[in-house]
């Protein structure tokens, strides 16, 4: 049967599911999808596994003296809700916080917005710890964050790809790489770490972490200065490129090079290679993840511009896709009107918040779809806030790190126990129907249930009368003239949803300037001076030297391959932590392969055996984030809380450590 992955990945692949007396057995790639053609990762077989695990939460939990015990959702529901009901009238309806992240896909996981408004306004999180820093600097840019549709790197003559993972996380675009070589399309790959993506790189470039807008900017420079910029482009439709003119002439080339760690040859090859249109530039989500991060997507944005790729065929500055989520009646479903009271907390510095938090204090925490204690930065401030408030609930599959905090956990479904669509604003345009396949087991529950029920209880249950069927009409409401309905998806299982194939195409920018900002008048509106800046990562030696001296490495927390986060990691076998360390460290601290050894800085310390990067760029470490605490992680002991330049994003990758070898 049909279904849909609900992870929070790039691909947003189609389902083939096989299913035996009510039973989950098989996940495998659906042959008809569009894009994803029948492939799937191993992270969306294991679905199958985490459907079916004996470690599967199935029965509400309260803690009683310290010690979890099982309750009826009866019990369960209404202690919750006379908890909302009194925390409301006592304090304020913002005592309560709503702690999330985007764990599932599914359009209906957005209805948890609507109920804390009816309720009158949670304290709520804002920014990302994913993507962040690069979407704000992309709506200064362009006013927003728009990537080409995925078959028009066709139309490339080169392909640039900085600090994404893609054969580990994006695995549709590693195909369509593979078939671009195959047309002769050129690929770079620039990136701190060998990865599998650049080991089919015609030319891989090794770049020390957080240095890739300096790069940029030394490219633009270099292309300047050979007059290769597309002229035309920037004297009709782009805002103040002479302050970018300005910035370049404050510095030389050779102090770029000196910066980035890039010769100079390099960065005028970039520079040939980015005016031979068109050009497709493809940005991870790994480069932005440093307190300069926002100024990062904007130099490469700027280089983008400037080389004339934004608006053709095969060019483009792809990062993330918006367009995908704003096709939905997002913001009608929500009722924001219903919100009284109104307070929010970064997302990176939640857990400070929640300590600091006066007028109200947190009196209670909602988790939905996160896994804050091992995801959010900073781990140790992170378990005593979640321990400092009087009521933790945990909507959970399972008993994770975050879930053995709670007051109450309750037990919920999983993406083949109940009917959704399923969609990536990351990749490509493509919707899929997921319909409930299997019971679920025990006394599972859907989150749209429990808010239901919820709901009743608090007064607004009115708000909440709808079927399922109900509800996804309501988010396909603006699509139903275009003729897709949910009729039709769930006929297809796959809709096309209608958004701009290249976009920029018509050079309107959404920008206050209706121009591509290469000084930005959002930026200026939001606080900042909206220039380009030649910004380093703040735990750098130029930033604070002092630092960089006590702890010499960059520590990197990319994503790791079989699981998605913290998701996979107690069902897979290995249980301890690989801390993978570039080769010029090993020798210098005579580590070998599978040594047992320690990372710290002042915020922790992780544990593990040591796997040596033969080329990764020297004095880098990299620790796959998502391990649980039983199996040594979090590797968010070791990161730091502190937001991005623009303030919207994390800075997980801002982090300098030191290693030693231990016995
Ligand atoms: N297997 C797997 N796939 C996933 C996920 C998962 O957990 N597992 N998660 C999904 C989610 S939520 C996301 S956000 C995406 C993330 O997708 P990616 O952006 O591909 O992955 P990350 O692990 O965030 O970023 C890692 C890449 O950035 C590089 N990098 C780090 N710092 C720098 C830098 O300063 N400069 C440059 N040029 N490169 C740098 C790393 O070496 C690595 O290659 O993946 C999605 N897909
Ligand atoms: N050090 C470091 N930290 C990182 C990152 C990094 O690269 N390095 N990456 C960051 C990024 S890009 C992201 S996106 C975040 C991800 O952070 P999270 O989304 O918090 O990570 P997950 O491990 O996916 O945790 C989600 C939890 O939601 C549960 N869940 C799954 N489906 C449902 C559902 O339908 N309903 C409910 N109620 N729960 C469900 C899962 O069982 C799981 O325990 O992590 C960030 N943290
Ligand atoms: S995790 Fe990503 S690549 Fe894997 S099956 Fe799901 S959507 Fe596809
Ligand atoms: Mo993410």
């Amino acid at each position: 049967m049909q279904s849909a992955c609900p992870l929070n990945c790039w691909d947003s692949c189609g389902f083939q599911v096989t299913v035996e007396n009510d039973k989950v057995v098989k996940v495998e790639g659906d042959p008809t999808h569009p894009i994803t053609q029948g492939k799937i990762c191993g992270r969306g077989r294991m679905l199958e596994t985490r459907t079916n695990s004996q470690e599967r939460l199935l029965y509400p939990l309260k803690k009683v003296n310290g010690k979890f015990e099982q309750i009826s959702w009866l019990q369960a529901l209404d202690e919750i809700a006379n908890k909302l009901k009194d925390i409301k009238e006592k304090y304020g309806s913002t005592a309560v916080l709503h702690s999330h992240d985007y764990a599932n896909n599914g359009i209906l996981k957005n209805l948890d917005k609507r109920f804390f408004n009816c309720y009158g306004g949670v304290t709520e999180i804002f920014g990302s710890l994913c993507w962040g820093a690069g979407i704000e600097a992309q709506k200064w840019d362009f006013g927003n964050a728009y990537a080409h549709e995925p078959n028009d790197i066709f139309n490339s003559k080169n392909i640039v790809i900085w600090g994404r993972n893609v054969a580990r996380t994006n695995m549709h675009f590693y195909e369509k790489l593979l078939e671009a070589k195959k047309r002769g399309i050129k690929l770079y790959v620039i990136d701190p770490l060998f990865n599998a993506t650049a080991k089919i790189a015609d030319e891989y470039i090794s770049i020390k972490p957080g240095m890739d807008g300096i790069l940029a900017a030394g490219i633009i420079k270099e292309m300047l200065r050979l007059e290769l910029e597309d002229k035309e482009f920037i004297e009709h439709f782009t805002h103040g490129f002479a302050d970018l003119l300005q910035l370049l002439t404050s510095t030389s080339l050779e102090k770029i090079s000196e910066m980035a760690e890039v010769p100079i040859e390099v960065i005028s090859s970039l520079a040939r290679i980015y005016a031979k249109k068109p050009t497709s530039t493809f940005m991870g989500l790994g480069l932005q993840r440093y307190q300069n991060g926002g100024n990062t997507i904007r130099l490469l944005d700027a280089l983008v511009a400037v080389s004339g790729n934004i608006g053709i065929a095969g060019g483009g500055a792809n990062y993330a896709n918006l367009q995908v989520g704003q096709s939905f009646a997002n913001e009608e479903v929500s009722l924001n009107s219903r919100k009284k009271l109104h307070r929010q907390f970064p997302i990176m510095k939640q857990a400070e918040e929640i300590v600091a938090a006066k007028d109200p204090e947190i009196k209670m925490i909602m988790v939905t779809c996160g896994n804050p204690l091992t995801q959010v930065p900073d781990s140790k401030v992170v378990e005593k806030a979640f321990t400092s408030v009087e009521t933790l609930v945990v909507i959970e599959q399972f008993m994770t790190d975050t879930a053995r905090l709670a007051d109450y956990v309750l037990p919920t479904t999983t993406v083949f126990e109940e009917e959704d669509f399923y969609y990536s604003s990351m990749y490509h345009h493509y919707i899929n129907y997921g319909p409930k396949l299997v019971s679920p087991p025990g006394e599972t529950k859907s989150d749209l249930w429990i808010w239901t029920q919820l709901a009743s209880r608090l007064g607004f249950g009115d708000d909440f009368h709808n079927t399922r069927e109900q509800w996804l009409k309501m988010f396909l409401k603006p699509l139903e003239k275009r003729g897709l309905t949910l009729e039709k998806l769930q006929e297809q299982h796959t809709l096309e949803l209608p958004v701009l194939y290249i976009p920029w195409q018509d050079r309107k920018f959404r920008t206050p300037s209706g121009k591509f900002e290469f000084t930005s008048n959002l930026g200026q509106l939001m606080g900042d001076s909206g220039l380009l800046k030649l910004s380093v990562p703040e735990e750098s030696k130029w930033n604070n030297p002092d630092l960089a001296n006590k702890f010499p490495y960059s520590l990197l927390t990319i994503h790791p391959l079989r699981s998605n986060h913290s998701q996979n990691y107690h069902l897979l076998p290995t249980k301890s932590v690989k801390i993978e360390v570039a080769i010029n460290i090993a020798e210098s601290l005579q580590v070998q392969e599978g040594d047992d050894v320690r990372v710290w800085n002042d915020r922790g310390e992780v544990k593990g055996y040591a796997a040596i990067l033969q080329k990764a760029y020297p004095n880098t470490i990299n620790i796959d984030e998502g391990i649980w605490h039983q199996f040594g992680g979090p590797v968010n002991n070791l990161t730091s809380s502190r937001p991005s330049d623009n303030g919207l994003g994390s800075t997980l990758y801002d982090c300098l450590v030191n290693l030693e070898k231990i016995n």
